[in-house]
């Protein structure tokens, strides 16, 4: 059931949900969240008819089959795929981690035959002051900035889930994409960031995943199947959930949990820095990076939130 303040910020959500866990937080938290008001899903990146069928299967489970879902693009801007920009040799993609969370498509409405950048193109025309929030990487919104600029001209500002500035090093959504990353960064239009460092720093608690694990409502049980899923997709890397694509919702939510510095960020396509994200301070520049964040209150206000559902 739609539940919203009196001004509800609106917001459309461009995800590669299914395989870290924090793209199904996101859209959580976005439902748990009456000061926001979701007007779409795009997925983007490989399996993206999969992705959207697991973002139906939590809306329908808060009634929610108002908010249309649409599949974007699942190959690069440039180029077959990223086995051919990874400086380091190839890398296989796994199939999405969490795809046996989503209900199967008979049992969900079916997917709009729109695609997803057509979508949020037309959406855009007509409700300039949505902001898309782009939590994969970015190939919908490079692709929407070269097929209908006049479009991405009319949002007062994206906010993104990508980069990293302290540590020399990639970032996922970057790197997956890098022509796209560098496509919608070089666009003019206004970004807030969220870097790696940011969901890095807020990680859940052992204590804190217990009380999902704990929780017997349907989405505190499917975003618990969503967990050891993903957990058990990838048993070396980490084990509590990051919060990196949360912290982009938090954004709309609570800009002042952020310590913002504001500049240019570019794109490296240099052999030995490919796909690192560099920051530039600038006083009018049009990007704003999240450079701190209030780790102890965030995690503790947005996981509350989630658990809510
Ligand atoms: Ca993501």
């Amino acid at each position: 059931m739609k539940k919203t303040t009196s001004n509800p910020t609106p917001l459309w959500l461009d995800t590669d949900i299914g395989d870290d866990t924090d793209d199904i937080f996101a859209l959580a938290l976005i439902l748990a969240s009456p000061e926001l008001d979701l007007q779409g899903v795009s997925t983007v990146f490989g399996e993206t008819e999969q992705r959207a069928r697991l973002a139906q299967t939590l809306l329908q489970l808060h009634n929610r089959t108002d908010v249309p879902v649409h599949a974007g693009c699942g190959h690069l801007l440039l180029g077959p795929g990223r086995m051919e920009v990874m400086p380091n040799g190839p890398m296989s993609r796994e199939p999405i981690a969490q795809g046996p969370c989503a209900k199967p498509a008979g049992r969900l409405p079916a997917l709009p035959p729109v695609h997803a950048v057509d979508a949020l193109a037309a959406h855009l025309h007509t409700h300039p002051q949505t902001t898309p929030v782009a939590i994969g990487p970015l190939t919908n919104l490079a692709t929407l900035l070269l097929q209908d600029p006049a479009a991405a001209a009319k949002v007062s500002r994206f906010v993104v889930m990508g980069g990293e500035f302290k540590r020399a090093m990639w970032e996922w959504n970057i790197h997956c994409d890098p022509s796209s990353a560098a496509c919608v960064i070089a666009s003019g239009v206004p970004i807030d960031f969220i870097p790696w460092d940011i969901g890095m720093t807020c990680t859940i608690s052992p204590a804190q995943l217990d009380r999902l694990f704990n929780s017997s409502s349907a989405t505190g049980r499917l975003l618990t199947r969503a967990v050891k899923l993903w957990r058990k997709a990838k048993p070396t890397l980490h084990h509590l959930p990051r919060l990196f694509d949360p912290m982009a919702v938090a954004v709309l939510l609570h800009p002042e949990w952020f310590e913002w510095r504001r500049g240019r960020v570019t794109v490296s396509f240099a052999p030995a820095t490919f796909a690192h994200t560099q920051f530039t301070p600038e006083a009018k520049g049009p990007h704003r990076v999240a450079w701190e964040v209030k780790k102890t209150a965030a995690v503790r206000k947005v996981w509350s939130r989630i658990l809510s559902l």
